[in-house]
C-alpha cells in the first residue's frame, strides 16, 4: 500500500513555544519503520514550510493517509482529515498520537475512519494486514475503527517505542532544533514518572514508576543519531545514578562527543551529584527543571516531591558544575500583585538561565479540572487555548487583563534584566538570537492581543 504519515502545520495563532522548539516528528518515524517493510510509505511534515497536502497527495496518491495529533492541534488534525476525503473519500485515514491516546472520542467524525487509543507495532501491523486486502479490520486492541462504532477491545495501554526511522524525515532535518541547539534529534530511553506530580499528564500516560528501555536499545539508538544534539524526553533522565554512570562510559568507550538535553526534576538532581557531573563532562549542556513555584504550600499542594530549598539547593549545585537550566514556572490563579513580586525575587535567587511561565492549566482528564471547574474561562473543546501559554483559570486576586500583565511584565523582567538574552547571545550566536527573538515578538503580539481582549 502506498502510506503518507502527516504532522500537522504549526500553530499560527495559539500560545505555543513552537517558535523555539520544533523537533522531529519521532512518532510518524516509527510508524514509518513499523510499515516500510511491506509498503511504500512518505511522511509530509507540514510544520516544515514547504509542500501542501493537496500537491503531495495528487503527486504521491496514497491509499492511506496517518496524521499525528500532538496536544492542541485536534481542529487541525479534523481539518487535514476532511480535506484529504474531498480529495479522494476512497482514501483511508488513521489518526494516531498523544492526543488519541489522551482523548480519542475528539477524532470520532465522518472523515476519520480509524483512531489509535494507542499505538504498538502489533496492533499497527494487524491494522494494516487487513486495510491491504481492503476489508474492514475486527475488534482490535486500542484500534477504534469507524466500521466497529468507533469500539475497540482492551482500550489501556501504552504506546510502544521501537526505534524511529530517521532518514525518513531526511529533508527535514536540518530545520529540526531545541531552543538555540540546531539542528536536534529527540529519542527516549525510558517511559513513566515515579514522581507523580498532581498537575501532570505524564506519569498517567506512561504510568507511576521509570520503565527503562534496555541499555543495548539506547545504545544503539544513540550511535545512530546523525546530529550533534540530542533531546532525551524522558520525564527525568537524571532519575538513576547507576544508569547515568552507565551512560557515561558507554560515551567514554565509544568516543561520542554530543550535546544533550534532558528533562530531570529537583529530587534526582540533588540525590545523582556525582554521576551528573560526570555526564556534564560528557555533554550534558542543559536539563529542563520544573521549580514550578517560590511558594512551599503551593509545592506541597502539587504534590511535588521537592521544597523550595531544594530548588535553591539544586541551582547552587548546577552553577557550581556550570550546567544549563532551563527552567519552568506555573502561575497560579490566585495569585496577587504581591506573589508576581514574589516569583521575581525568588527567580534572582535561583538564576535559570532560560525561564518560561505555563499558567495553571487543569487539563481535562486530571483531577484539577473538576476543582477548577467553575472558574474555567474556556470551553473543553477551545483545543487551541490549552496550551500553556493562555489563562485557562480566572484569576482570583486581580482582573484578566492585569493577570496577563503581571505575566508579561515578569516575562520582560526576565528577559532584559536577568540577562537571558545575554546567555543567549554568548551561548549561540546572533543569528539564532534573531531567529528566536522574532519567535519572542509574535509570542509577545499574541499575550498583547490577549490582554487587550
Ligand atoms: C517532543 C515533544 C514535543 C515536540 C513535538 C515532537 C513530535 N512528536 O511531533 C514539540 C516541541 C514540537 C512539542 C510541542 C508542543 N507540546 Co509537546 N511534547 C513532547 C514530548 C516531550 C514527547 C512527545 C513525543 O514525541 N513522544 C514520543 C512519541 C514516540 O510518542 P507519540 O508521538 O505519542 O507517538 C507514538 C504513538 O502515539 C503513535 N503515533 C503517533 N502518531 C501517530 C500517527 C498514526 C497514524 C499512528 C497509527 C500512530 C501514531 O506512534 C508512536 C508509537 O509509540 C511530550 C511529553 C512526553 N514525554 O510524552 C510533550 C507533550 C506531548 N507536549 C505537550 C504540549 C502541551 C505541547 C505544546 C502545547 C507546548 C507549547 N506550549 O508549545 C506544543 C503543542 C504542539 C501541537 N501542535 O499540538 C503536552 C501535551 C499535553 C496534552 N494534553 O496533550 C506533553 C504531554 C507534555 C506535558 N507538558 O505534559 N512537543
Ligand atoms: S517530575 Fe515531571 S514528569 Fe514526573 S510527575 Fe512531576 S512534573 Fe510529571
Amino acid at each position: 500500500m502506498k502510506v503518507l504519515l502527516v504532522r500537522p502545520p504549526r500553530m499560527k495563532q495559539a500560545i505555543t513555544l513552537g517558535e523555539f522548539m520544533y523537533s522531529e516528528p519521532i512518532g510518524l518515524e516509527m510508524i514509518y519503520a513499523m510499515l516500510e517493510e511491506r509498503h511504500e510509505v512518505e511522511i509530509l511534515d507540514l510544520m516544515s514550510e514547504g509542500e501542501s497536502l493537496e500537491a503531495k497527495l495528487s503527486g504521491f496518491h496514497p491509499e492511506a493517509v496517518g496524521i499525528t495529533t500532538l496536544c492542541i492541534d485536534v481542529p487541525a488534525v479534523k481539518d487535514l482529515a476532511e480535506r484529504v476525503k474531498q480529495v479522494n473519500p476512497e482514501i483511508i485515514t488513521i489518526i494516531g498520537g498523544t492526543q488519541t491516546y489522551l482523548n480519542s472520542e475528539a477524532f470520532f467524525i465522518d472523515a476519520v475512519d480509524h483512531v489509535m487509543k494507542y499505538t504498538t507495532r502489533e496492533n499497527v501491523e494487524k491494522l494494516f494486514s487487513y486495510l491491504e486486502n481492503k476489508e474492514s479490520p475486527p475488534l482490535l486492541d486500542g484500534v477504534c475503527s469507524r466500521s466497529n462504532g468507533f469500539q475497540s477491545t482492551k482500550v489501556c495501554g501504552i504506546n510502544e517505542y521501537i526505534h524511529p526511522n530517521r532518514t525518513s524525515t531526511a529533508k527535514y532535518r536540518s530545520q529540526y532544533s531545541y531552543f538555540g541547539y540546531k539542528p536536534a534529534a529527540i529519542m527516549g530511553t525510558a517511559q513513566g514518572c515515579a514522581k507523580t506530580c498532581r498537575f501532570c499528564l505524564r506519569w498517567r500516560i506512561e504510568g507511576y514508576t521509570e520503565k527503562y528501555f534496555p541499555l543495548d536499545f539506547v545504545k544503539e539508538e544513540i550511535r545512530s543519531i546523525q546530529e550533534d544534539t540530542i533531546m532525551v524526553f524522558d520525564n527525568d533522565l537524571l532519575h538513576n545514578g547507576e544508569r547515568i554512570e552507565a551512560l557515561c562510559d558507554f560515551l567514554e568507550e565509544e568516543k561520542i562527543y554530543k550535546n544533550f538535553i534532558c528533562y530531570a526534576s529537583v529530587n534526582s538532581i540533588l540525590k545523582n551529584q556525582t554521576a551528573i557531573r560526570r555526564f556534564k563532562g560528557l555533554g550534558l549542556k542543559a536539563v529542563l527543571v520544573g521549580y514550578e513555584t517560590f511558594k512551599q504550600e503551593e509545592l506541597e499542594a502539587y504534590e511535588k516531591k521537592s521544597s523550595i530549598e531544594d530548588n535553591l539547593k539544586a541551582s547552587r549545585f548546577m552553577k557550581e558544575i556550570g550546567l544549563d537550566v532551563w527552567a519552568s514556572f506555573m502561575l497560579h490563579p490566585d495569585w496577587s500583585t504581591e506573589d508576581f513580586k514574589g516569583l521575581r525575587k525568588y527567580l534572582k535567587a535561583l538564576q535559570p538561565e532560560i525561564s518560561t511561565f505555563s499558567p495553571l492549566t487543569p487539563f481535562p482528564n486530571l483531577p484539577l479540572y473538576g476543582e477548577y471547574k467553575e472558574r474555567l474561562l474556556v470551553e473543553k473543546e477551545d483545543y487551541e487555548s490549552w496550551s500553556f501559554g493562555q489563562v485557562i483559570i480566572r484569576p482570583s486576586k486581580m482582573s484578566l487583563q492585569r493577570y496577563y500583565y503581571e505575566m508579561l511584565k515578569t516575562n520582560l523582567y526576565v528577559n532584559l534584566f536577568q540577562n537571558n538574552t545575554g546567555y543567549m547571545i554568548r551561548k549561540f550566536g546572533f543569528n539564532t538570537v534573531f531567529r528566536l527573538g522574532k519567535g519572542s515578538i509574535k509570542l509577545l503580539r499574541r499575550y498583547m492581543k490577549l490582554m487587550m481582549q
